[in-house]
């Protein structure tokens, strides 16, 4: 007799796990969707996912390794959201690599959403993080290479690509996130994007689903783009309608895209997944059905 193989879901009653990444981190994305098949709640893979990346030298737009500011020193900024609505934030924070972590630390174990520099360095050794050189060699090195003409020109899809956002569906079908990155590299002392921003450079509704972008925050967070993706999903748009839509609103109040890249990633309470970017280059990472594939995304400006 045949047999007809069932759906996971319809055996267990469990949704299929869903994590989805910004830019082709493939071992973030697999940690994360891992975690979820073993049956980890959405946030804390999602922390999983980008903590790889996060302790990845090699990045050098995420965490330990991260390209420093203009003075030289590397300060990381990172947010996490949950599927009940909490959210935990933290800036500008030296020493620490794992900030993602950090954020969930804000989040549950004080009253506040975020937290700053010095204090969320702080509060991380309160809760045994260690405290790490992030400078890296080879960051140094090209810091040093960066200071002999100081001359701020990123290149779209080559330099500032690396923060990774990361949306995870749990089993019971909970959406959560988080978004970490070292910012823009030789940034302004101080300088804040919108990753560790909750509407900015994440934001998740877990009756609609969630949105996490990348590319020049400056932008991102003039329209608050992830809030807004999830909104226009609460509309009825799909998530790559939603994410094209978003950036179109950036693209109407700018006549010159030459000089920045912006890209959202969704995913929505049904598991749907879309992406939407500016210029062509842009890619997400998708893992689902324990799958981890490379999704190019459609850009605005594709030939
Ligand atoms: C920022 N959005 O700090 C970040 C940078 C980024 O890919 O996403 N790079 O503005």
């Amino acid at each position: 007799m045949a047999c007809v193989e069932k759906p996971n879901s319809l055996m267990t009653g469990k949704k299929q796990p869903i994590a989805i990444c910004t830019w082709a981190f493939v071992d973030a994305n697999a940690a994360a969707g891992t975690a979820l098949d073993q049956g980890i709640k959405a946030l804390d893979a999602a922390i999983k996912g980008v903590a790889v990346e996060e302790e990845n030298l090699k990045n050098t737009t995420v965490g330990k390794g991260g390209a420093p500011d203009r003075e030289g020193n590397v300060t990381l900024d990172a947010c996490v959201m949950d599927s009940n609505g909490d959210c935990g934030a933290v800036v500008c924070v030296e020493n620490i690599t794992n900030v993602a972590a950090l954020a969930k630390i804000v989040m549950e174990e004080t009253p506040h959403v975020m937290l700053a520099a010095a204090g969320a360095e702080e509060l991380a050794y309160t809760f045994n993080f260690h405290k790490e050189q992030l400078l890296t060699e080879s960051s140094k090195a090209a810091y040093r290479e960066w200071l002999k003409t100081s001359e701020y020109k990123p290149i779209i899809n080559i330099e500032n690509h690396d923060t990774i956002g990361m949306l995870c569906m749990d089993q019971n079908g909970d959406i959560a996130g988080a978004c970490t990155t070292s910012g823009l590299s030789y940034k302004m002392k101080g300088r804040v994007g919108d990753s560790p921003i909750i509407g900015a450079g994440l934001f998740i509704d877990n009756e609609i689903g969630g949105a996490a972008a990348t590319g020049l925050g400056e932008e991102i967070m003039k329209n608050v783009g992830s809030f807004l993706i999830v909104e226009l999903m609460r509309q009825g748009k799909s998530p790559k309608e939603a994410c094209e839509e978003a950036l179109k609103r950036i693209m109407s109040k700018n006549k010159n895209l030459d000089h920045f890249q912006v890209a959202y990633i969704a995913m929505n309470r049904a598991g749907e997944t879309g992406s939407y970017c500016i210029h062509p280059g842009f890619a997400r990472m998708e893992y689902k059905h324990s799958v981890n594939t490379r999704i190019e995304s459609k850009a605005y400006l594709d030939a």
